[in-house]
């Protein structure tokens, strides 16, 4: 990306990472990966988000950006001229957008972070039913936002909504497997299972999302 020194302070399971990642792939946005370490978190994330101490990071030409969803509207916004825009230039619509991509932050990833944290099995399973539950208010937001026919929250290509929630697509999987309750079911929400095996195979997204389920579940066990 010509002069642009781009660098992502990450974490690979990260789904806040991951967006940023795949919004960085989409535009064609060349940038160096450092993994960090979160128990052992390196001075320069700390100087970079001394009000979170969160990844990710992204550091451009030496200026730090935090979190995920202010730097995709970042590189959307800084980048506009470069690849294909995340959001619509309308303002009702990008005002939409955004909506709908706090509700998945809300709703999705709050219940994710209980899932991953709580002790009781009850508890991990009542928080998997609030993420069905906001999913199948989405597939209603997908109607909506596709106008029942683009393949993409964003219509043709991927919007913001589609990075936000797509991000969470690898966590699914590992949802199921620890709770055993299917998250992403193709009877609930049909709209979106479709739209998550076609979010899954976009060239973006490759390599990017968890795939190995039983690595994320070990990962996760040395944080607990
Ligand atoms: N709202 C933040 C959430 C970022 C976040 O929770 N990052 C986690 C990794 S998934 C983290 O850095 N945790 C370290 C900590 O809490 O100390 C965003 O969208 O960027």
């Amino acid at each position: 990306m010509g002069d642009h020194q781009m660098k992502l302070l990450g974490v690979w399971d990260s789904p806040y990472v991951n967006r940023v990642q795949i919004v960085l792939n989409l535009k064609g946005i060349s940038y160096e990966y450092v993994e960090e370490d979160l128990k052992n978190k390196s001075g320069l994330l700390l100087a970079c988000n001394p009000v979170y101490k969160k990844v990710p990071v992204l550091i451009h030409d030496g200026k730090p950006i935090a979190e995920s969803q202010v730097i995709v509207k970042y590189i959307d916004e800084v980048f506009a001229g470069t690849g294909p825009s995340v959001l619509p230039v309308d303002a009702y619509e990008r005002a939409t957008a955004c909506f709908w991509a706090a509700f998945v932050d809300d709703k999705v990833g709050s219940a994710w972070y209980t899932i991953l944290f709580a002790h009781e099995a009850e508890k991990k399973a009542a928080e998997a039913a609030r993420i069905v539950s906001a999913l199948e208010t989405l597939e209603g937001a997908f109607k909506y936002c596709s106008g029942g026919t683009a393949p993409f929250f964003g219509g043709d290509g991927f919007g913001l909504v589609d990075v936000v929630l797509g991000s969470y697509l690898g966590w699914f999987k590992v949802i199921e497997k620890m709770v055993g309750v299917r998250v992403l079911d193709a009877t609930r929400t049909p709209l979106l299972a479709a739209w998550g095996d076609r979010f899954s195979a976009a060239d973006p997204v490759k390599g990017v999302l968890p795939e190995d389920v039983d690595k994320v579940l070990e990962f996760l066990q040395t944080f607990l």
